[in-house]
């Protein structure tokens, strides 16, 4: 394995190899990191589709009372370090530890973190109780936020129906690497042969949703489905596609929009007014072109799409 120099991520010949997240904990009613309100807070950047996952979940459980959050600058520097700037629109200072940047936020939870060449990520689920992480996997703390959600604190609602569990803990999976993480390895890509292993599973996992999609409104449950943690985390990826991974990633054989079901998808979520309010479509697109500078090192940020998920 391979540690690239002035940028942070691991590759393994050409291929990107994202790193497991450091902070596992879980919130749980008898654990160490128990269920409060007003405790625990949100880092999130608004072009992150990891860290949307987990302010689309918190709002749509209705946990915004409980769980607060704080919005880091679009701007990542080459080195992956996220910083706070509450001058710019729709970003904010931080408000609990009152830092200037994501990687004192690690400091903080784990001395030694900036001299250990670890990678700091949104988003970071923030204990206030004992100033440290609970966790920084995003697939988590919106399980986690379910229970929470589930315990009295939430608006009744959940994402997770303990009879589904299984089948959403599935398609989550399924979609993780050819999907999720398929966009990041396509994009990132430094060999073509690791570009078009990607770039291939990716469009042939779409096909297969596009058709699975073709009778259902919803990825998961009996006769249309319902809205589920698997269609948030399929959901951030596809909302971020046209705009940004068609052209900076190469994720180029389709666009969302030339599939029917799949745009039908999008505008079912987009219609949903929690998820339509967490979209921040200049904080999405300045950060991909602006930030990855080895993918654009003249930053230009493309103007187009002319119609996209910014207008459903
Ligand atoms: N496994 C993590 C991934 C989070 C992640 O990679 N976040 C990116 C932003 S989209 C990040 O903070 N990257 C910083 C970097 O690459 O240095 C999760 O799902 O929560």
């Amino acid at each position: 394995m391979e540690q690239a120099s002035a940028w942070t991520k691991a590759f393994d010949g050409g291929k990107f190899v994202r790193k497991s997240s450091e902070f596992r904990d879980k919130l749980s009613p008898e654990g160490e990191f128990g269920f409060e309100s007003e405790r625990y807070h949100l880092y999130i950047s608004h072009a992150c589709p990891w860290a949307h996952r987990t302010l689309i979940t918190r709002n749509l459980l209705g946990l915004d009372k409980h769980i607060s959050y704080d919005v880091v600058d679009w701007r990542m520097g080459i080195d992956g370090s996220w910083s706070f700037n509450p001058e710019q629109p729709g970003a904010t200072k931080d408000s609990v530890n009152e830092r200037n940047s994501l990687e004192d936020i690690y400091e903080i939870a784990y001395e030694g973190w900036k001299n250990s060449r670890k990678i700091g990520t949104v988003p970071v689920l923030w204990d206030k109780k004992y100033s440290t992480i609970v966790n920084n996997e995003s697939r988590e703390i919106i399980r986690m936020f379910d229970d929470f959600a589930r315990a009295g604190f939430g608006n009744g609602e959940t994402l997770c129906p303990k009879d589904l569990r299984n089948e959403i803990d599935e398609m989550i999976t399924a979609n993780y690497e050819s999907i999720n993480n398929g966009v990041y390895k396509s994009g990132f890509a430094r060999t073509q042969e690791a570009y078009d292993n990607a770039v291939y599973a990716l469009f042939q996992r779409l096909d297969e949703l596009e058709k699975h999609l073709s009778d259902r409104d919803w990825l998961v449950g009996e006769g249309k489905g319902i809205l589920t943690e698997a269609d948030i985390c399929l959901f951030t990826t596809l909302v971020r596609f046209d705009l940004v991974y068609v052209v900076h990633f190469k994720c180029n054989l389709r666009r969302i929009i030339d599939y029917p079901n799949l745009t039908k998808f999008l505008k079912r979520m987009l219609a949903i007014d929690e998820v339509k309010k967490s979209c921040n479509w200049e904080h999405i697109k300045n950060h991909y072109f602006w930030s990855h500078e080895n993918i654009n090192p003249y930053r230009i940020i493309p103007r187009g799409p002319v119609e996209g998920p910014q207008d459903y």
